[in-house]
């Protein structure tokens, strides 16, 4: 079964950013939805377990070149 993970991102200034955190989570092979809310910094993930971790989301958005902190 898939779950959901909330994550704050920081470092976000515009719309290209909001893509970019966007694209980096959803190459993650197992990410089956990500959407990124520009004004409260939150992303929001859905995803299969067996396939990615929440780990595997952080580091793919710091690789993208920001900050980011898992809430749930
Ligand atoms: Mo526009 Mo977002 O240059 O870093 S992509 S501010």
């Amino acid at each position: 079964p898939e779950k959901k993970t909330l994550l704050k991102i920081t470092g976000m200034t515009c719309a290209s950013c909001v893509k970019r955190v966007e694209d980096a989570l959803r190459e993650q092979k197992g990410v089956t939805e990500a959407n990124v809310n520009l004004a409260n910094e939150k992303a929001t993930v859905t995803y299969d377990p067996s396939q990615v971790s929440v780990e595997n989301m952080v580091s793919a958005v710091k690789d993208a070149g920001y900050g980011v902190m898992v809430e749930t």
